[in-house]
């Protein structure tokens, strides 16, 4: 449905690069709802939750101290199979290997440094959602051109 949401972040690299608003643009520009953004800097903690599919990984150790050493952009993005649209949009997760046009594919050389995050199931962007944000710092509002955007 169309109150689908997910959770993207711009990671450390994005911050650092100065690419908050390039990556905020192309979200608004496709037409989805920003509900939810802040910055902040991740705790190890957080993260290891956050990440906790990749706790055997042999980088994990690499990824938490990186994503923990300096801010994060994140943000919360609600619309129709925003969830898919979006893991199309920010690309494959080795930049090498993403499309031109994706987030990764025009901004990332490195897998470890890939820019953006974004959730990669329905379920996982729940499970996300709840682990950054605390429900009183998601919005619902009314977007004006809802009609123009959606049937
Ligand atoms: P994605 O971010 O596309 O969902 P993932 O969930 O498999 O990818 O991995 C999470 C992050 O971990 C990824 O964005 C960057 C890092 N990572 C993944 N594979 C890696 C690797 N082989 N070497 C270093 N970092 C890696
Ligand atoms: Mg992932």
């Amino acid at each position: 449905g169309v109150r689908e949401r997910t959770l993207i972040a711009v990671k450390p690299d994005g911050v650092q690069r100065r690419l908050v608003g390039q990556i905020v643009h192309r979200f608004e520009q496709r037409g989805f709802k920003l509900v939810g953004l802040k910055m902040l800097k991740a705790s190890e903690d957080l993260l290891s939750q956050h990440y906790h599919e990749l706790k055997k990984k042999d980088f994990f150790p690499y990824l938490l101290c990186y994503m923990s050493s300096s801010p994060l952009v994140i943000m919360v993005w609600e619309g129709h199979n925003v969830v898919q649209t979006s893991r199309m949009m920010v690309g494959s997760t080795n930049p090498a290997e993403a499309n031109p046009g994706t987030v990764r594919g025009d901004f990332g050389i490195h897998v470890s440094r890939n820019v953006v995050h974004a959730s990669d199931s329905v379920e996982g962007a729940q499970r996300e959602i709840q682990l950054w944000f605390n429900h009183t710092e998601l919005i619902d509002w009314d977007c004006c051109d809802h009609s123009s955007t959606y049937e």
